[in-house]
């Protein structure tokens, strides 16, 4: 029998609350032991200033590439259930801190459009966090819509992010 087709997805990992270099790593972590799925490479440690409202510490970031048979939605819960493992809470205030963020940012070249789960993350292409940690791991990265990464760093200034 053929093996199902794996995907190749690109999560994005935030946190800026408690210790955010030890929750990215345990993250990261988690990833690798996610079901039907292999954590294939990730990129270094990003320090960033906070997008949304200033008086909230600086994040660490990182972008992890996993092969996965998981479904999307199936890799989404596994995302959260990772979120509330690391204490987690949903808080009412928009674009406050968090211990853990962990964004499908990409799930092969598919674009999802659903009540849970927009893929494209519809902010990556704005977002230095993402985009840059992602050119580092997958530099010949071309999205669904057809724009190459390179393209889209030279419209998003580096903002202070610091590769750790
Ligand atoms: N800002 C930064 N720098 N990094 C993040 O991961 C991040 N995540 C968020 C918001 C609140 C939008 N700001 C962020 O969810």
């Amino acid at each position: 029998m053929n093996k199902p087709a794996r995907v190749r997805c690109f999560v994005g990992v935030g946190s800026n609350l408690g210790d955010p270099v030890s929750q990215a790593k345990e993250a990261i972590q988690a990833l690798a032991e996610l079901p039907d799925s292999q954590l294939v490479l990730c990129s270094g440690l990003y320090c960033s200033r906070p997008m949304g409202p200033a008086d909230q510490p600086d994040y660490v970031n990182a972008v992890a590439q996993l092969e996965t048979g998981l479904a999307p939605l199936a890799l989404l819960d596994a995302l959260q259930a990772i979120e509330q493992h690391h204490g987690r809470t949903r808080k009412s205030e928009r674009w406050g801190p968090r211990t853990l963020d962990l964004d499908l940012l990409l799930y092969g070249k598919q674009v999802i459009d659903c009540p849970r789960l927009i893929v494209p993350h519809y902010g990556m292409k704005q977002r230095e966090f993402v985009l840059y940690p992602l050119h580092e791991i997958a530099p010949q990265l071309i999205l669904p819509c057809g724009t190459p990464i390179l393209e889209l760093l030279s419209d998003v200034p580096l903002n202070g992010l610091q590769r750790l």
